[in-house]
């Protein structure tokens, strides 16, 4: 039998198990990318494994999404992230430079390599023909160190595009077209390969686009063939040499295929509070619009900023929206610069921001109270703008204009000519702003810069036999990390404070969650399907652990929470019958007996003693994992490994 993209990579970079899906295999690690919301952790614990250098190819440390510098907080971690890179041999990229996934793939991506992020958006690398993955911090420090990258293998979907995009119709209506199709847990256990004639027609930053949204359906990564459009991008970042072709077998499997005729679909918009909320635009025409915000590391690069521009040239935005423009990195801005459509985008009345994530994670620019904000982004969750009652909708580049010059949503085909932008030959380079490694002799003598908002992170704690706890919060389906552990401006600078964290954790939910766990000590968490959806912030498990929970019981989880969970040693259990969920009530008192041969056969039994009640739960762990839970941690379970 052939193979597909993805099952090709991971048989060149298998270390253990067999690419039986569902079962558990580990990778070889190629490169790694953190940013700086997650990297200060990672590298914390990077420091706890006691290794000089880095053991992959290429590490690089991006500071992204904290620079809005308020205080001395986000300051000392770039500080922090900068001196730990130099001394162990990671790339680091400046603050400034732009958006990690968006630079990693214009100067550092290689077709048919591996690649793990501690970001759910690593997988935008597929776009040109990576083998991409978001993880926890602790799992790109243990890839750091040379260590395996353990997932569950998963299946495959093939996604057939023929026919041609038509004109105003773009990569983020494929993405939002897919997110309708299949919704936020639709791509859960499976890889989703992009093919077929129509992605001919599909530069690679528009490949990435797609791939980066893939995340979004909950999907283990997303790829892309490397054909000669790759070849042609990298020529044009003077990285030709990396080019190499990679395309499915004629005979591979997939466990299933759907199919778009680009040229049949229309604009699209994803409603709030969830990317899969997708209508066609022109249902929701004359929406009044408050708020645009152009960038991401979903539609940040130069093809997007020039349609963009050209779309605002000459013309004066309505004086009822306020219109942001985050370039993905400072190649593009700098483009954009040289070729004077800064300034159209400057005379339309927009506010330029810097090459960061920015209103995307909250980091400035929220909404005003209940205000519609139209966003080129990747993630409308609840609160996340940083505007409790803000009403995010999620849209292509062409659509967040044509809202920002009518103050309304409006199908952007109605524009008049669409404008013809092609991709340069050739890219600007300048990487003044990523600063290599110290040489070995070098870095011996390097300091790491510390700030006093570093914290110790939370004691592992071994999972015992019996598990006696309260259910201190009960919650709904699809459950997002910014629920558990919300971001934004104001938050996000403690990151690496799991304490001063632990007060809003749930806060979207329920503001008392934090002082009702702490004063119950050890407690259960409960949800239902796709728990832990979104984000790859190891925060959304390493705070509820510091706050006592030691297990989380759900209808199903997302994958990256998962792995988190495990990692910090909170125990994920599901419930065998789905129904049983509506039969315990927060406040309830639970026990699981007989934990470490529930583990073995993947069966226990949570007793509700106040409802007098018994309820079969399952769970399936691995060797490895089991390993971990017992030991209380990965990090605590590696210790001892190195024992
Ligand atoms: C996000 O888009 O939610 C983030 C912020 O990039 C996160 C990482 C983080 O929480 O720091 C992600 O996607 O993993
Ligand atoms: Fe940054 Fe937003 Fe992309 Fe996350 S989704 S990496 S916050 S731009």
């Amino acid at each position: 039998m052939g193979l597909t993209i993805a099952q090709k990579i991971i048989q060149d970079h298998l270390i253990k198990g067999e690419m039986i899906p569902g079962t558990e295999i580990a990778l070889r690690i190629d490169q790694t990318l953190t940013q700086d919301a997650t990297g200060t952790m990672a590298y914390l614990e990077f420091e706890t494994m006691g290794i000089d250098r880095v053991r992959t190819e290429r590490s690089v440390a991006y500071i992204d999404h904290n620079t809005l510098q308020s205080g001395f907080e986000n300051a000392d971690d770039h500080r922090f992230i900068q001196s730990i890179a130099k001394k162990h041999g990671i790339y680091f990229s400046r603050p400034g430079n732009g958006i990690c996934h968006q630079v990693h793939l214009e100067r550092f991506g290689i077709p048919g390599k591996t690649l793990i992020g501690s970001d759910s958006h690593t997988p935008t690398g597929g776009g040109i023909g990576m083998l991409a993955f978001g993880a926890g911090g602790l799992d790109v420090a243990v890839a750091m160190g040379g260590g395996a990258y353990y997932i569950t293998m998963p299946k495959m979907i093939k996604v057939n595009l023929t026919g041609k995009l038509r004109d105003f119709v773009t990569a983020k209506d494929v993405s939002l077209e897919i997110l309708r199709i299949l919704s936020v847990k639709g791509g859960v256990g499976y890889i989703i390969e992009w093919g077929g004639e129509g992605i001919k027609s599909l530069s690679v930053p528009e490949r990435a686009t797609i791939t980066n949204m893939g995340t979004e359906l909950g999907a283990t990564t997303s790829i892309f063939p490397s054909d000669e459009v790759t070849k042609a991008f990298l020529e044009a970042e003077g990285r030709g040499e990396a080019y190499r072709p990679l395309a499915s077998d004629a005979d591979a499997e997939y466990d299933r295929i759907i199919d778009i005729d680009l040229s049949t679909l229309e604009p699209m918009i994803a409603c709030p509070h969830s990317p899969d909320n997708v209508v066609k635009v022109s249902s929701l025409k004359g929406t009044k619009v408050d708020q645009v915000c152009i960038g991401s590391c979903t539609n940040s690069s130069l093809l997007d900023m020039l349609k963009v521009a050209a779309l605002l040239k000459g013309k004066t935005i309505s004086p009822d929206v306020s219109l942001s423009i985050s370039p993905g990195s400072k190649q593009v801005l700098a483009m954009l610069a040289d070729c004077g459509a800064l300034s159209d985008i400057l005379a339309s009345g927009a506010r330029v921001l810097e090459c960061a994530c920015g209103p995307c994670i909250g980091m400035g620019f929220s909404p005003n109270s209940g205000g519609v904000s139209l966003r080129t982004f990747n993630r409308n969750f609840e609160g996340r703008s940083g505007t409790a009652d803000g009403k995010v909708y999620l849209v292509s580049p062409e659509t967040a204009v044509a809202a920002a010059l009518t103050g309304e949503i409006t199908d952007p085909t109605l524009l008049g000519a669409a404008p013809k932008v092609e991709m340069p030959a050739q890219f600007k380079i300048d990487d003044s702003a990523i600063i290599p490694p110290a040489s070995p002799e070098e870095a011996k003598k390097l300091e790491i810069l510390r700030g006093p908002n570093i914290k110790k992170f939370p004691d592992a704690k071994p999972q015992q036999d019996t598990l006696s706890a309260q259910l201190v919060l009960k919650v709904g389906d699809n459950i997002t990390t910014d629920h558990i552990m919300p971001a934004g401006a104001k938050i996000l600078p403690y990151r690496s404070n799991i304490p001063y964290l632990s007060q809003f954790c749930f806060g979207v939910c329920d503001k008392t969650f934090p002082e009702r766990a702490k004063e119950a000590g050890e407690s259960i968490v409960v949800g239902g399907m796709n728990y832990g959806q979104g984000s790859s912030r190891e925060h959304a498990a390493l705070v509820p652990l510091y706050l006592g929970v030691r297990a989380v019981i759900t209808k199903s989880f997302a994958r990256i929470h998962i792995a988190n969970l495990i990692n910090a040693g909170i125990m994920p259990l599901t419930f065998e019958n789905p129904e049983d969920y509506d039969r315990i009530d927060q406040g309830d008192k639970l026990t699981v007996t007989d934990i470490y041969s529930g583990m073995e056969t993947g069966k226990m039994t949570l007793l509700d003693e106040t409802k007098g009640i018994k309820i079969p739960l399952v769970c399936s762990f691995t060797d490895r994992q089991i390993a971990i839970l017992k030991a209380g941690s990965l990090l605590a379970y590696t210790k001892e490994q190195g024992e």
